[in-house]
């Protein structure tokens, strides 16, 4: 019929470069979309959705590669959305260099997205869930964010994954920052990655004894800690493992339906207030607007005025 039945046939063919079109859009808002979006987010597809966040060069990229090719290998689908705090760049060479994905990019199963904090319009955490919903409904199985745990926007994208890794590495104080940078609340998985380096032992202690002192009961999620070095594979099994063991604890205890529902809500929440600010903004009260200002009338005023205003 048009142009945005056949990008979304493309789309549900598993056609990536429609794929990344479409998401391109959604990133700068394009209003036209609201069609496609709808008929695509109707499909009510579910993706397993995984956080991997921590300190810059504790080896995010390297762990999210070989997570890839875990779950390709147990058959599963694999999109990964990179949020880049730094970068102005995506797509394109630099991004597989970037992040570490130049043998995986190839394979047809696997979808790599990258986004940069920079630029982005709207809030950062909400154009991820966005992203995500659209990859989610392309049919991606597992859906990664690897974000670097600095800022709130790249804490709020992980944090609503259904399971959130936090990678740290030996370096000293590396666990004191993570504390510091509120990433000790939301792991559900401690990877402690460059255990080849000397004194991982002792900083998987320090980081075991600070999770001895929470409380917990006999209900809770025991959060792991796994010993990782990403660059030779090693112990990628195990966190495989402890993914598919908290996706377990979830699903056993209700939990991942709760977290799905939470977020469906604030989703929609989100798609209400954009289309409503949208609809709000008429010329006319944009004018009124400035109109009350250039006159000095109080914000509290003018915002009372612009809201009982029925045009
Ligand atoms: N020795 C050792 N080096 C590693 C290990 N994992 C990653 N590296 C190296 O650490 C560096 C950083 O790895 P990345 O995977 O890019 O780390 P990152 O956390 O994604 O980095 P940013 O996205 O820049 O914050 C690279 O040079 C990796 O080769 C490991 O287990 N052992
Ligand atoms: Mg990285």
């Amino acid at each position: 019929m048009n142009r945005a039945t056949s990008l979304f046939e493309k789309i549900q063919q598993g056609d990536k470069r429609a794929l990344a079109r479409l998401l391109s859009q959604v990133e700068n808002n394009d209003e036209s979309l609201s069609p496609i979006l709808s008929d695509l987010l109707r499909e009510n597809r579910l993706a397993y959705r995984i956080g991997i966040t921590g300190p810059p060069g504790a080896g995010k990229s390297t762990l999210t590669n070989q997570l890839v090719k875990a779950y390709r290998k147990a058959q599963k689908t694999v999109a990964v959305i990179a949020v880049d705090p730094t970068s102005p760049f995506t797509g394109g060479a630099l991004l597989g260099d970037r992040i570490r994905m130049n043998d995986v990019m190839l394979d047809s199963g696997v979808f790599i997205r990258s986004m940069a904090t920079r630029g982005s319009l709207g809030g950062l955490a909400t154009k991820a869930a966005e992203v995500s919903r659209v990859i989610e409904a392309a049919g991606y199985d597992i859906i990664i964010f690897e974000t670097v745990g600095v800022g709130q926007s790249e804490l709020d994208i992980v944090k609503a994954a259904d399971t959130t890794i936090v990678a740290l590495v030996p370096e000293s104080g590396d666990s004191i920052q993570a504390m510091k940078a509120g990433l000790m609340e939301i792991a559900d998985i401690f990877v402690m990655n460059k255990a080849d380096r000397t004194d991982s032992d002792k900083a998987v202690q320090a980081l075991e004894s600070s999770l001895q002192l929470r409380d917990h009961t006999a209900d809770s999620w025991l959060v792991p800690i796994i010993k990782t070095v990403s660059t030779r594979g090693i112990g990628i099994s195990d966190l495989f493992a402890a993914i598919e063991a908290h996706a377990h604890y979830l699903k056993s205890k209700g939990l991942l339906e709760k977290k799905r529902q939470t977020r469906d809500k604030e989703f929609v929440e989100h798609l209400v207030s954009e289309k409503w600010q949208r609809t709000f903004w008429t010329e006319s009260r944009q004018a009124l607007l400035l109109q009350k200002l250039s006159e000095h009338e109080s914000p509290y005023r003018i915002a009372e005025l612009l809201l009982s205003n029925h045009d």
